[in-house]
């Protein structure tokens, strides 16, 4: 039996209270690693750099694994910029060499450096036009039910890349899972903890995704960030939001 946890936590209330959002974490866990881990979700609520929630939520539900879905990791690799202005001209440049256009990701960037709080989902972009496509407002679509098939293999083999960052790690994994949602044909991303400030764009190209990790997206200290999808209307809104909330997804170990 495998189980899906989530924990989100928010200080000032609940996030539908209003709650400022501090973090979030998904994992599929199997019975034994059930308490340990969320032991260390809860430790990792309370001791956030964006500081210290009073609401913290941990859901658990068992997953049917047969409808369990393998997929690869995105292939990735890091380009270092001398500034955040050329970081994000680094995504744009990236994103629209791969079909999204120049307005849709101005957009996307614009999007989230215009957030004045920290959003616990996704926003939703038409990878044409730039509309916004969901109606979540300032909760946006969050993305659950994946983790890496086999965590601490997937750890080593990013780790010996020198990419230990937990950061890089679960957004490898979310990534790979939204560029597989139908319907998903990029994502731009930085994070949104003050201390980190590395992100990423993914794309395909051919029909192969890529995970383009750029060293810096906005300024040290910022707790601005978000998640940006672009969508290419191919399929039907409410099947990609679908996918990316209800479909459990665990991600192989990067090659
Ligand atoms: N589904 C949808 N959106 C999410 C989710 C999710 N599961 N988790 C986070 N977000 C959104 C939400 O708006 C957050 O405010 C924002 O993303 C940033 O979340 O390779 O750590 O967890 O080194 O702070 C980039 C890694 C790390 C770059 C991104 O995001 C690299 C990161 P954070
Ligand atoms: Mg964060």
């Amino acid at each position: 039996m495998k189980y899906s946890i989530r924990m989100r936590a928010a200080e000032g209330g609940s996030h539908e209270e209003g709650g400022r959002h501090i973090s979030g974490a998904e994992r599929i866990l199997t019975e034994e690693e059930i308490k340990e881990v969320t032991n260390e979700l809860i430790e990792r609520a309370l001791t956030h750099s964006k500081g210290r929630p009073d609401f913290i939520r941990i859901t658990i539900d068992t997953i049917d694994e047969e409808a369990i879905q393998y997929i690869p990791a995105l292939p990735s690799d890091t380009v270092h910029v001398d500034s955040m202005e050329e970081g994000r001209k680094e995504a744009v440049a990236f994103l629209t060499e791969r079909g999204i256009s120049q307005e849709a990701a101005q957009i996307g960037i614009r999007t989230l450096l215009d957030l004045d709080e920290n959003m616990r989902g996704a926003v939703l972009l038409d990878a044409r036009s730039g509309q916004r496509l969901d109606t979540k407002g300032m909760r946006g679509i969050r993305v659950t039910k994946m983790d890496f098939a086999n965590p601490q293999e997937a750890s080593n083999v990013l780790t010996n890349r020198g990419l230990p960052y937990i950061h890089h790690q679960e957004a490898v994994v979310l990534a790979s899972k939204v560029l597989a949602a139908p319907g998903i044909v990029g994502e731009l991303c930085w994070s949104d903890d003050p201390e980190y400030v590395a992100g990423y764009v993914s794309a395909l190209k051919d029909g192969q995704g890529h995970y383009h990790r750029i060293s810096q997206m906005k300024p040290l200290h910022s707790q601005n960030g978000g998640r940006v999808f672009f969508l290419d209307g191919s399929v039907p809104l409410a099947e990609t939001i679908a996918y990316l909330e209800k479909q459990v997804v665990l991600v192989e170990t990067p090659k």
